[in-house]
């Protein structure tokens, strides 16, 4: 209740993730994808079951060693906790508080189970008075030890998991002090033309529901940042540097962009990609009002729970529209999407541009600074590759044979698509119907239709960009910078 984020679960969590080798991160977002973080937080309170039966086991022993066992347990937590960047003196109150229980519980526990061998192994000898109770167990009435243990276990089980259920429902709940209804942008994003998805049953909707959206962080905790105290900090090689709060920052002129986000974790064919209608101020004008100072080539941009980005200067100032948006599809962001600021830079996957909860742009160079992922090895660099998609059919359908329609999107943001092709069963190349261009930024669909037999059929899809590159067929994993190749999916015709 007090310090959410500091909670001991959630605190040695997020230390796992920041911590953990890259082979292991890989695989955690490969196998579980979006629920990573919550197989991690069932992973540590499954793992304290069988820590505490020992515990248990320990204290009819050596009630000492267990005794200060548990407290290790506690501080365990404590330090994790400690080392969160935003942590302060409160965070050292819910694992001083587990500490406590912990001790306590395991004392009454223990008493109540050793009596009640004392009463056992009394009535065996058939002295129960001279074991000096006063109080004689009836067979029955009286609780086992076995069921002393089997209750703690599960009074523990429910204990931590409605603590992490709560603590996580404080953080994640959409109040945020301060979040409230945006003022309109100085420069409404550019109208879209009709027909922008393809009418064909099964297509990705054109514009992301906020809901919907794919969700890539290392935030165990969302963090619940309050508007009216935040602050953006602007330094490093700059002429001048300085802090403005969220109410200036919506006080200067706003766009709206059609933006496709996508994330370099995803794999050809991969869900990590969704499109929205940001709302933001161009970062093009913070940097102005800073004047970034010759010899700078990198925009270093960190959250307020430390994830940082390494952005390429020369992308952000190139003209496009970089921003650092406050809204997503006509309300201010969500929590989850970075409430109350994030970075946007189209062209680039989300690790190297997206930062969410930004409190501070630093203009440094590639040489003095490392971000959160490319100190773990992955590229300085992220821009997107030219990708496609297919979406319709359903990779292992089976559907009717006879006119056969095929959808997706295709995506090369900053660039644009001219084009989407489809091969079948490794025939020619056929060129698909585009659906109308919501602009350079978003992803594109398309759509055919073609005629095929009975049995079985694989499809591949692949894209042209504006500048005329045709979508590379090498294939190539997530790591270091982006998963390339074509997709070929199979399904049946029946
Ligand atoms: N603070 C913070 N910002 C972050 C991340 C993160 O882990 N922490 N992940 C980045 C990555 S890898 C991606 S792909 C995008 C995803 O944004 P979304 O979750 O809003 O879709 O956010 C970026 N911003
Ligand atoms: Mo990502």
């Amino acid at each position: 209740l007090i310090a959410p984020t500091a909670s001991p679960v959630v605190a040695i969590g997020s230390q796992a993730i920041d911590q953990a080798p890259l082979a292991v991160k890989e695989f955690a977002i490969r196998t579980f994808g979006e629920n990573d973080k919550l197989v991690l937080v069932v992973g540590i309170i499954v793992l304290m079951i069988p820590i505490s039966a020992f515990i248990g086991w320990l204290a009819f022993r050596n009630r000492t060693a267990a005794t200060v066992l548990i407290a290790l347990l506690g501080v365990l937590g404590l330090v994790a906790a400690l080392a969160d960047p935003n942590a302060s003196i409160v965070s050292i109150l819910p694992s001083l508080v587990a500490i406590v229980v912990g001790v306590f519980a395991l004392g009454i526990l223990a008493d109540a189970a050793s009596t009640h061998q004392l009463h056992a192994n009394a009535k065996t000898a058939d002295d129960v008075a001279g074991a000096g109770e006063s109080v004689i167990t009836h067979e029955g009435f009286a609780p086992s030890r076995r069921n002393i243990l089997l209750g703690a276990a599960a009074g523990g089980a429910v204990i931590s998991i409605g603590g992490a259920t709560l603590a996580n429902s404080l953080i994640n709940s959409n109040g945020a002090l301060g979040r409230g209804k945006l003022p309109s942008p100085t420069e409404a994003a550019p109208a879209l033309p009709s027909g922008l998805q393809p009418d064909v049953k099964g297509v990705t909707p054109w514009l992301t529901d906020a809901k919907d959206f794919y969700r890539v962080d290392t935030a165990i905790t969302i963090p619940r940042i309050n508007a009216n105290t935040w602050k953006l900090t602007i330094d490093g090689m700059v002429n001048k540097k300085f802090t403005m709060t969220y109410k200036e920052l919506l006080a200067m002129p706003m766009v709206e962009r059609h933006i496709t986000l996508a994330c370099v974790s995803n794999e050809v064919g991969g869900p990590y990609i969704s499109n929205g209608k940001w709302q933001g101020v161009l970062l093009k004008d913070i940097l102005d009002k800073a004047g970034v100072k010759s010899g700078a080539d990198q925009l270093f941009s960190t959250s307020s729970n430390g994830w940082t980005a390494s952005t390429t200067l020369a992308d952000v100032l190139d003209g496009r529209d970089a921003m650092i948006a406050v809204g997503l599809n006509g309300e201010a962001l969500p929590l989850e999407r970075g409430f109350p600021a994030r970075m946007l830079v189209p062209g680039l996957y989300g690790y190297v541009s997206a930062t969410k909860w930004l409190t501070k742009l630093e203009v440094t160079t590639f040489a003095k600074a490392q971000s959160y992922w490319t100190e773990r090895k992955w590229a300085d660099k992220g821009p997107i590759f030219t990708e496609s998609r297919v979406d319709v059919p359903a990779p292992l359908s089976t559907v009717s044979s006879g006119k056969v329609s095929f959808a997706g999107i295709a995506w090369a943001q900053n660039r644009g698509i001219s084009k989407v092709e489809i091969r079948l069963d490794g025939g020619d190349w056929v060129t698909t119907t585009l659906a109308a261009d919501g602009g350079k930024d978003t992803w594109r669909e398309w759509s055919a239709q073609v005629d095929l037999k009975s049995g079985s059929h694989g499809v591949e899809v692949r894209a042209t960009d504006m500048t005329g590159a045709v979508q590379t067929e090498a294939r190539a994993d997530p790591f270091p910078k982006g998963a390339t190749g074509w997709q070929l999916i199979r399904f049946t015709c029946s």
